[in-house]
């Protein structure tokens, strides 16, 4: 579904609005001056296009940004987003694969957004979302307890959750949508109520930590890319946090329980090996926190670039 397998765009975040704990808006930052992208370069040849530079879109935060239906910082996520989906929109919509550093998990509403619409014009086909997540981020703002908009995503980019006025996500048009039936999740573990009654209820295709120590990573990745179809463009939008905090702890809502770095790594050489990624989000990377500081925050690096390298093609032989 690319256009070259060698072309790269790359979108920074340096965004924290859709939670409350400051740091995660130096995630892209920090991996960057780990290497990740001389890496994906110099190692894996990928020709670079986009931004070296962080955006901080610090020219579209408001003035004031006052709670609307319970979110938080709604103006601000929604102008950034909106911004990220053009972004996205533009390296994608060129036919080339799309890798966004965040940033919290809000930032997903704008990369989804913005590369289902290149999907759709380009190819004129629907883009399939894998959610490699402890939380399924799929709280409509009325059900959120939290009202942290990265806990919001899925809910309104499937269309479950929806807001007439622009500037508080009304931008979201039908072609940035993600059809429910091409959403499958991977590594959920931390599931608020109401969220599990939306899962159930629109019947959304989810793997939980208990079906991989069932079923094994192996057989829950093949049964994923089943469920989503061997002819569709896929976009892997994959939360740190659905690692176990042993393997990255730098994170807000880390999570006991969770994936082992090399099941990660290989939910990203499977989606890799499809041929079918069109693009990738690493988010909720936070150099800030961490239970043993600097082990931790190196730790946390590490896994998050060995991800990304794996989904891009790292492992092949
Ligand atoms: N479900 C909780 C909420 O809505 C926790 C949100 C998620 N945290 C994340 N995103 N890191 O995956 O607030
Ligand atoms: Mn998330
Ligand atoms: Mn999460
Ligand atoms: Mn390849």
């Amino acid at each position: 579904f690319l256009k070259s397998q060698e072309d790269l765009g790359v979108v920074a975040v340096g965004f924290s609005g859709g939670q409350g704990k400051s740091g995660v808006d130096e995630g892209p930052q920090v991996l960057i001056e780990s290497g990740l992208l001389t890496q994906l370069s110099d190692s894996l040849g990928y020709k670079l296009h986009g931004d070296d530079k962080v955006h901080s879109y610090a020219e579209l935060l408001p003035q004031s940004d006052e709670p609307y239906r319970g979110m938080k910082n709604p103006l601000a996520v929604s102008a950034v987003t909106r911004r990220i989906a053009e972004q996205t929109y533009e390296q994608s919509r060129e036919g080339r694969m799309t890798l966004t550093l965040g940033g919290d998990h809000s930032i997903a509403i704008g990369t989804v957004a913005g590369v289902a619409k290149a999907t759709r014009e380009r190819l004129g086909r629907e883009t399939a979302v894998i959610w490699v997540d402890a939380h399924a981020d799929i709280n409509r703002p009325e059900d959120s307890d939290s009202g942290n908009i990265h806990g919001m995503p899925v809910a309104f980019l499937t269309g479950l959750a929806t807001e007439e006025k622009e500037e508080y996500f009304g931008w979201i048009k039908d072609d940035m949508r993600l059809n429910k039936r091409k959403l499958v999740y991977i590594g959920l573990r931390d599931v608020d109520q109401a969220e599990k009654v939306i899962l159930r209820e629109h019947g959304i295709k989810a793997f939980s930590m208990f079906d991989i120590d069932r079923y094994g990573i192996g057989r829950v990745v093949e049964m994923a890319l089943a469920h989503i179809g061997s002819d569709t463009p896929i976009h892997l939008s994959f939360d740190v946090d659905a690692l176990d905090p042993q393997w990255a702890p730098s994170t807000g809502t880390p999570v006991r329980g969770g994936l082992t770095l090399r099941e990660g790594d290989f939910i990203c050489e499977s989606v890799h090996q499809t041929g079918n990624l069109v693009a990738m989000d690493l988010v909720e990377v936070n150099p800030q926190l961490a239970q043993d500081q600097l082990v931790g925050v190196q730790e946390t690096i590490r896994a998050g670039c060995s991800l990304v390298r794996c989904a891009l093609g790292e492992s092949l032989l």
